[in-house]
């Protein structure tokens, strides 16, 4: 990751409005409940911090409560703008060092893309597992990732014909949903939780919204070629290069269609640059 970076862009996009066909939060300066449009809800005394683009959060067991019942740090956002949208994705960043006993307990890290009706897919994430459930335990899943890195996972839905789950760029899971989403009121969950053990969680950025077209170099989808799609076309050329595979994350920065993003898709992207936002 380019934490770093990322960083010295965000501080040039710090007027861009964020109201867009891509929501994100990228733990750059203020807590995801300060104008950034999420809910904090909390119980006991977690901690957490921002620093170098990361959001952590430090919870513990057994401060206010017996365990199960820890600190937990909570946000959740409404995602109603996008209902109905038959090409969504969700994708973030994190770092989880927790157990994977703690998964019966909801913790230590989770993710959800949720509703009031059948649609469903969550992912509780631990140091080395992650643990996935989709439409209310139609599919339950334990796949193991590399222990004490970052992980980027990606999970695309296309209505009720199919989603993908990415993990580093990798196919790991697709299936068919029982019902269409984002529908019945859908929302985003993301958290950290402790039941019997202290954990720390730490996120790079979450990101949702319609899945941005192959080539377009619009990463928001709002017909426009700017500095806010800049931002994130960055990302992509810097995590890529010369004949290394986009990843399902970066095709529409591939600009010329031939599966990377190099220096030839930048020439592309800057002969369709519109402007510098707005
Ligand atoms: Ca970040
Ligand atoms: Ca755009
Ligand atoms: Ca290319």
């Amino acid at each position: 990751m380019t934490h770093r970076r990322a960083l010295v862009v965000s501080l040039l996009l710090a007027g861009v409005p964020a109201l867009a066909e891509v929501v994100s939060y990228e733990a750059t300066s203020s807590f995801p409940e300060e104008g950034n449009g999420w809910d904090r809800s909390t119980f006991c005394a977690p901690e957490r911090t921002i620093d170098d683009g990361l959001m952590r959060q430090v919870v513990e067991p057994g401060e206010c409560a017996a365990p199960p019942s820890g600190d937990r740090d909570s946000y959740t956002r409404a995602i109603g703008a996008f209902t109905g949208s038959r090409a969504f994705f969700m994708e973030w960043v994190v770092f989880s060092e927790g157990d994977n006993s703690e998964f019966t307990w909801g913790a230590p890290a989770v993710i959800t893309a949720w509703s009031f009706g059948v649609p469903f897919y969550g992912f509780t994430i631990a140091r080395d597992e992650v643990k996935f459930v989709q439409d209310a335990f139609v599919v339950i899943l334990f796949v193991p990732i590399a222990p004490d890195v970052f992980h980027k996972h990606r999970l695309e839905v296309y209505w009720d014909a199919e989603y993908r789950w990415y993990i580093d760029d990798q196919l790991v899971h697709t299936g068919t949903p029982g019902a269409g989403y984002p529908d019945f009121n859908p929302a985003i969950n993301w958290r950290a939780k402790s039941a019997f053990m202290e954990s720390t969680v730490a996120w790079d950025y979450i990101r949702y919204g319609d899945i941005p077209a192959a080539s377009s170099g619009d990463f928001d989808s709002e017909g426009d070629v700017d500095l806010r799609d800049w931002f994130y076309f960055e990302e992509c050329a810097a995590n890529g290069g010369p004949d290394i595979d986009a990843g399902p994350g970066c095709l529409w920065a591939d600009m010329d269609a031939d599966g990377d993003v190099d220096f030839a898709d930048f020439r592309r992207f800057q002969l369709g640059f519109t402007g510098d936002g707005g």
